[in-house]
């Protein structure tokens, strides 16, 4: 019986993450990117860097699409038991190509099981979701799948996600949040937290002045949100290690979370977080 771990793009990991893992099979979906008239497949090969000089230059409306469900059906159907983890819901239809996917197999192929879950974040906490699915398969001795989605719908349930960013311009642009109050915020040194809701949508929490103090307004809002004693936490960063670096002192510094893992973006998320901006899940 072959275990199948499907995400979309947007969870950053690329599939050399996977390499070595013979419990189960990993596959990413990209999500695309049209900046100007040049498209850019948020697969393995993209070039992160390049995309960003080529947003940059472009003065036309660039914007994102999600994947198709023949795609997602695509990547169903290398496994028996498949779960499948999309970017929310609430900022791109992805979920619902990934549902569609599901039927489109599901039609052809009655006994395989496959489940499709929102979410209702991005990146890191993507990231997440599939270790602790790569986990509790491992562990699994009798093939409990319904046993394990609600495992992973318990975990759901426990993440959040608080990112910073130097620029909404690409969010706001293209309709996932609403336009920020005071656009001068940047020219004068102030940074916007803001975090995920639980329905998955981002909301607008916090604003620091200076990098440093940006951090604390992070660790802040991390551990108002739940306890973090014991998190795992994963900072996603666009094109910004140096930064990322300093945001893990901090998060160790104020909190007792377990672990911290650095990841960079791929495409997706960097379209949207554009350069500099990092993202926690915890
Ligand atoms: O379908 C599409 O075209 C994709 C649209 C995606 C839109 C938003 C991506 C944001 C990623 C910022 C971190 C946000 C975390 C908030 C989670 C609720 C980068």
């Amino acid at each position: 019986m072959i275990w199948n771990i499907v995400s979309d793009s947007s969870c950053d990991l690329r599939k050399t993450a996977f390499e070595g893992n013979d419990t189960v099979h990993f596959e990413t979906v990209p999500l695309r990117i049209q900046v100007g008239d040049r498209e850019f497949m948020d697969d393995d090969q993209l070039d992160v860097p390049e995309m960003l000089v080529a947003m940059s230059a472009e003065k036309a409306a660039s914007s994102t699409a999600c994947p198709s469900p023949a795609a997602f059906a695509n990547a169903f159907d290398k496994g028996d038991y498949t779960i499948c983890f999309t970017i929310s819901g609430k900022l791109s239809g992805t979920y619902n190509a990934a549902v569609l996917g599901r039927e489109m197999v599901l039609e052809e192929h009655p006994e395989k099981k496959i489940f499709v879950m929102d979410s209702k974040s991005t990146a890191g906490a993507m990231i997440l979701l599939i270790r602790k699915a790569t986990e509790l398969i491992r562990e699994d001795t009798a093939g409990d799948f319904e046993g394990i989605c609600d495992k992973l719908r318990e975990y759901q349930a426990t993440l959040r996600t608080v990112f910073t960013l130097e620029n909404f311009d690409n969010l706001i642009k293209n309709g996932r949040m609403r336009p920020l109050v005071g656009t001068l915020l940047h020219a004068l040194g102030i940074h916007v937290v803001a975090d995920a809701t639980p329905q998955g949508t981002i909301h607008v929490a916090d604003k620091a002045r200076g990098e440093a103090k940006t951090y604390k307004a992070i660790t802040k809002l991390m551990s108002e949100s739940k306890d973090c004693t014991g998190a795992e936490v994963v900072i996603n960063h666009c094109e910004n290690a140096a930064s990322a670096q300093k945001l893990k002192e901090q998060i160790m510094k104020d909190l007792e979370v377990k672990r911290v893992d650095i990841v960079p973006c791929r495409g997706l998320t960097s379209f949207y977080a554009m350069e500099k901006g990092l993202i926690v899940g915890f």
